[in-house]
């Protein structure tokens, strides 16, 4: 079985995943390009040879030669865009963050409750990268004694926006973390707290976070957008009698003019591309199934994700701890 998909958003991740599907995973095909820009939507078009092109995303989601869509728009779109499959009854991978709004993801879950059953798929895609598969087994098979700490670095090469800002990393990168650890962990958070050094120019410092979990362990991460280096994410679950540290995937060193060098991604696409055929895989099967993969986050993950990002943003805007508050999982996201 094909599914044929429509990928809403031609930019950095629209393409990614059009080319991923397309060239490195079996089982999908890209039937529709929608981007804002008919002009890019038909670069992307061609380079994938989709059948058409569309402007309008509602429609795209609507038409009945799509089965599964790809929602890699804007951040504020995700949700709209998330509620209206939902609405059209098509499976959709949706690009993180929900929203940055907690109050709108609840929409997406009441409307996916009120449904009946789920169609997003949430592209938190760090749960598919081996570093965290292993921490987790270790956690479950009990190698490290019970968790005490995570420790996480995100650094990127540099904003990806002019209008980037500091509360943009606790709500458009530490996302990613807020999930996984959640998801490593299998905990909630009960407080966050954040900080920023000073830098000497104008560009966005790093946020420094520390998160209480309610099962009593401690949760740092950094966030350092304008890192310059390299896209570097490094990572370490401390437990009680052992550790378990990421080790950057990397397939050559180069010893020359005594010294010793590796070579840094620009971006996440390089370091997650596994993880992101992964998890692209497990969409398709899902798309075909209507079975929620076990990895994969939903749209609860998101409002929880979401939920902590708000607190994280006013812990940094009031220089305070947070308490994080959400509220008990209804049992319809329980696994
Ligand atoms: C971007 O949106 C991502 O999702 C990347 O994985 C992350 O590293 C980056 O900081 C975000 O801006």
């Amino acid at each position: 079985m094909t599914i044929r998909l429509a990928i809403i958003g031609a930019g950095i991740m629209g393409s990614d995943h059009a080319r991923i599907f397309t060239s490195e995973i079996p089982g999908g095909r890209v039937q529709v390009v929608c981007d804002a820009s008919p002009e890019r939507a038909a670069v992307l078009a061609g380079s994938v040879g989709a059948a058409d092109v569309m402007t309008d995303p509602e429609a795209a989601i609507r038409r009945a030669d799509v089965d599964a869509v790809v929602v890699a728009s804007p951040d504020f779109t995700h949700a709209p865009l998330s509620l209206a499959c939902i609405a059209a009854g098509k499976p959709v991978l949706c690009e993180k963050p929900l929203s940055q709004s907690s109050a709108e993801c609840r929409q997406v879950t009441a409307a996916e409750m009120a449904s009946g059953r789920r169609w997003v798929q949430l592209g938190f895609m760090r749960r598919y990268d081996q570093s965290y598969v292993e921490m987790k087994a270790a956690l479950a098979q009990g190698r490290i004694g019970r968790a005490l700490m995570m420790h996480n670095f995100h650094r990127n090469v540099e904003t990806p926006a002019a209008d980037f800002t500091g509360a943009m990393a606790i709500t458009n990168s530490a996302p990613h973390e807020f999930d996984v650890v959640r998801h490593v962990l299998g905990t909630e958070y009960a407080a966050i707290s954040a900080f920023q050094p000073q830098r000497s120019d104008a560009r966005v410092a790093p946020v420094v976070m520390v998160l209480e979990t309610t099962g009593g362990q401690l949760v740092t991460i950094e966030v350092n957008n304008n890192a310059a280096y390299g896209y570097d994410v490094r990572g370490e679950l401390v437990g009680e009698t052992g550790s378990v540290q990421m080790i950057a995937p990397g397939y050559s060193r180069l010893d020359a003019a005594l010294t010793q060098s590796a070579v840094y991604d620009a971006d996440w696409r390089g370091r997650y591309a596994e993880a992101y055929r992964r998890q692209n895989r497990d969409f398709l099967r899902f798309a075909a199934t209507g079975e929620f993969p076990v990895i994969a986050s939903d749209c609860w993950d998101g409002l929880a994700a979401a939920t902590v990002a708000e607190a994280g943003v006013r812990a940094l805007t009031e220089s305070r701890r947070v308490a994080v508050e959400l509220e008990a999982q209804p049992d319809f996201y329980a696994r």
